[in-house]
């Protein structure tokens, strides 16, 4: 990557570090609080802790390092950053960290305690939301910068398929795009009035919707950059070959379709939704399936093929050939080994009766965790490996290396802890989002208290893998010797079908996407706008 393109990724790597860092701390205290280990001093509250943790660990440091990552993605395939793009990118990154430290610091000052989902009618200070709109209006700035280098590539380059991964980022942006209409659309309209008081009244339904209508994409938001990595720089390291372009092309693209029309699956247990809307949006669900069992496929058969190069023998002989000293692959790949009871957790979660048990318990909280905060985070920090020393000049030694292995062992051992814990005791019943009571010594919430104890445990260790992964950050940007790291990028195996041009037809695919969002939205937004109850007052904060 170019040295000058390069900082702009870098400074997002930068920022989304410092995020983590920060979310973390607020984790390991909330694991404590909720388990009745500790009582929180100077007045900080359970729920501004787990404010702060989801929106600095959910929002800002994905949002940041996956904006990082496809810049210097682009410039890596396309060539150096036209100089549109260049600005593009700085203004997004500002734009974005005066968003993220204005919200930041109306959630240290407990102004906005309203959690991730900001759902009302909880209501946070006007700053708050002012704040996260700078976050998106960044993104899209930043996004525009990408769409404008990838069209300049298409134009040089007419009649030719884009580089894979120009195309993976911007196929990631584009399923942004359009799913932060969403977000904005209920931030601008009904948040920002509601909040300063120029109206007093919030249709809770309609916010609830606009907020999982952009909830459910930003989770594919997260998961597909982790997919570029798994599909392009992982069979590179291992020494073969991209199973086959088109079919990476086609997930992606069955992102875009499929993974906006779907927010209704957070509402299962919502009153006001028609339950036809409900079923449909159901179907779509399990539609967005697809792309990830063919992404399993696909890296199935990289490694086989690559193992079998490798002279491999026998059904499994190809898993011996893998480079398990390599934490370039190691980390990533324990994040797609986690990610398969992750995503049977996820279809648990989205059939309907099963849903009825596990909806707001600490279940939803387990499979999140084993998702974003393992197959996706494993993944960025195996990323970040390699791409750290590439942008800065220096190189991965075998000492970080190693700490690195430790890091990804210690990761899996703490999630195994904290999120078995969270998946067993929502079985069980345990509420989400609830701070540490005994319910009046209820039996039953008492015999939450053991699992409650290991979540605690898996926290603390996961704090410690966390310290780790900032140590090796520092020392990749600032300490290591200085050199070359390679970005790995892997060739298209040559027996796979040549790439079909229509796959790159966005118009096309957006085109469809609006269909599908318009079938699946437009007559239960009509309904909860026409059939509004009375709206509420809000509970304010400040
Ligand atoms: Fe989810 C709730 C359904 C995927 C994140 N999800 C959440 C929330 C978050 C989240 C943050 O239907 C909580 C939101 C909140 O605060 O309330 N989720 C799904 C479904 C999928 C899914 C159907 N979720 C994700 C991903 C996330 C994520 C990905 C983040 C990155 N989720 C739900 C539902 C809810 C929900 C309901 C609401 C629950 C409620 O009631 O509140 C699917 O996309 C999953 C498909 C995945 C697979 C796995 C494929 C496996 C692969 C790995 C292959 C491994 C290899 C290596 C090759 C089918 C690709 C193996 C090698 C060997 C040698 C063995």
């Amino acid at each position: 990557v170019n040295r000058k393109d390069g900082k702009i990724a870098l400074s997002h790597i930068a920022v989304a570090f410092v995020a983590l860092f920060l979310g973390a701390i607020a984790g390991l205290l909330q694991t404590f609080v909720r388990s009745g280990e500790i009582e929180l001093p100077a007045g900080i509250g359970y729920y501004q802790l787990l404010t702060a943790h989801g929106v600095l660990l959910g929002l800002v440091f994905t949002t940041f390092f996956i904006i990082g990552f496809l810049y210097s993605a682009i410039s890596r395939t396309t060539g150096t950053l036209t100089n549109f793009s260049n600005k593009s990118g700085w203004l997004g990154f500002w734009l974005k960290t005066i968003g993220t430290s204005i919200t930041t610091v109306m959630i240290l000052l407990n102004k906005a305690t309203v959690l991730y989902t900001f759902y009302a009618p909880l209501q946070a200070s006007p700053w708050f939301y002012i704040g996260l709109t700078l976050v998106v209006v960044g993104s899209w700035v930043s996004g525009i910068g990408m769409f404008h280098q990838y069209a300049t590539w298409k134009k040089a380059n007419k009649g030719k398929a884009s580089p894979l991964m120009s195309f993976m980022a911007v196929a990631t942006m584009v399923l942004w795009l359009i799913a932060t209409i969403g977000v904005a659309v209920t931030v601008l309209f009904q948040f920002i009035p509601w909040s300063f008081g120029w109206v007093d009244k919030i249709n809770i339904l309609l916010s609830r919707t606009l907020f999982w209508y952009f909830g459910h994409p930003l989770v594919y938001f997260w998961l597909l950059p982790a997919y570029m990595c798994w599909y392009v720089v992982i069979p590179k390291i291992i020494g073969g070959k991209v199973f086959s372009d088109a079919l990476a092309r086609l997930a992606f693209v069955l992102f875009v379709l499929f993974s906006i029309p779907v927010g209704f699956h957070h509402q299962i247990l919502e009153s006001g939704i028609d339950p036809v809307w409900k079923f449909i949006q159901i179907v779509l669900t399990f539609m967005v399936i697809i792309p990830s069992l063919m992404t399993a496929f696909a890296l199935f058969a990289t490694f086989e093929l690559a193992g079998r190069e490798k002279g491999a023998k026998g059904l499994f002989g190809w898993f011996k050939k893998l480079p398990w000293g390599d934490v370039r692959f190691f980390a990533p790949f324990m994040g797609m080994l986690i990610f398969i009871p992750a995503g049977a957790g996820g279809i648990i979660n989205a059939s309907n009766q099963l849903n009825q048990v596990v909806h707001n318990t600490l279940f939803v909280t387990g499979h999140f965790h084993l998702t974003v905060a393992t197959s996706v985070a494993l993944t960025f920090f195996g990323i970040s490996y390699w791409l750290i020393p590439h942008l800065t000049g220096r190189t991965l030694t075998s000492k970080i290396n190693k700490l690195g292995i430790i890091q990804t062992v210690l990761w899996c051992f703490g999630m195994f802890f904290m999120s078995g814990a969270m998946h067993t005791v929502g079985l069980l019943g345990a509420p989400r989002r609830t701070a540490f009571t005994t319910y009046g010594d209820h039996s039953v919430a008492l015999s939450w208290m053991p699992y409650q104890t290991a979540m605690a445990v898996g926290g603390a260790i996961l704090f410690v893998a966390i310290l780790l992964m900032i140590y090796i950050v520092i020392y990749l940007a600032f300490w290591s010797p200085k050199g070359y790291e390679e970005y790995p990028i892997g060739e298209v195996n040559e027996q796979a079908e040549a790439t079909p041009l229509f796959l790159e037809n966005w118009k096309l695919w957006i085109g469809v996407s609006a269909i599908l969002i318009i079938l699946a939205y437009t007559v239960p937004v009509i309904d909860m706008i026409q059939n509004a109850p009375p709206g509420s007052p809000g509970f304010k904060l400040w």
